[in-house]
């Protein structure tokens, strides 16, 4: 079986976001039309709390864009971006929320940051998203969304090594790109890792 993961569409990443993407807006519409070919969907949520320490307004003398090591990873600290209960955390008004089946939040503990879907970024924790995905018999995985060069490339290089089969919907992607080409790259370490990179007209 196959599953839809729709990676933190949500209004912080949008071009009017605290954490804007570039065009973020243009893959809802995307999503939008992938949502009722799949039986199962999953939405990822970016869902911090207001402390969060990737947020560099809780590092004095810090702004975002330094890298700073947080409980002994590297952290990129960011603008104050979806804080659980704000309209920043929801999803895009226009994404067909109706036609999703489960929705997993990350980045709830303020100590360490959760870019991936699966697991936080110090691999100790796990959101429960696999074993919801292996309940269900899902086995092969679509993965889009924001940001390609974060949420997305982390999520999609967990679940390759998880062992599902994953497609990456290139136009349902768009990136931060701190550094030009980090999307380019995110991409490559996605088709290094297994995965299989098309356009949503290539999907069938
Ligand atoms: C994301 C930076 C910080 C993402 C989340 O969804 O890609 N990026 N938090
Ligand atoms: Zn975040």
């Amino acid at each position: 079986m196959r599953a839809l993961l729709l990676v933190d569409l949500q209004n912080d990443f949008m071009p009017f976001g605290a954490l804007p993407v570039a065009d973020g807006d243009a893959v809802v519409p995307v999503a939008n039309e992938l949502i009722p070919r799949f039986s199962l969907v999953v939405a990822s949520q970016d869902w911090h709390p207001h402390d969060h320490g990737s947020f560099a307004s809780v590092h004095p003398g810090t702004n975002p864009g330094d890298v700073i090591d947080l409980g002994g990873v590297s952290q990129v600290l960011w603008p104050d971006h979806c804080v659980q209960n704000t309209p920043g955390a929801s999803f895009h008004a226009g994404l067909d929320i109706g036609g999703v089946d489960h929705v997993v939040r990350k980045g709830t503990d303020p100590a360490v940051d959760s870019y991936s879907a699966f697991f936080d970024n110090d691999r100790r924790r796990d959101t429960g998203l696999a074993a919801y995905l292996e309940e269900r018999g899902a086995e092969e995985l679509v993965i889009m969304g924001l940001a390609t060069d974060y949420c997305v490339r982390a999520t999609v290089l967990d679940a390759c090594g998880l062992g599902f089969g994953v497609t990456v919907i290139e136009d349902g992607c768009r990136g931060v790109d701190v550094a030009p080409g980090d999307s380019e790259r995110a991409f490559a370490d996605m088709r290094s890792a297994g995965a299989r990179v098309i356009p949503a007209a290539e999907l069938t």
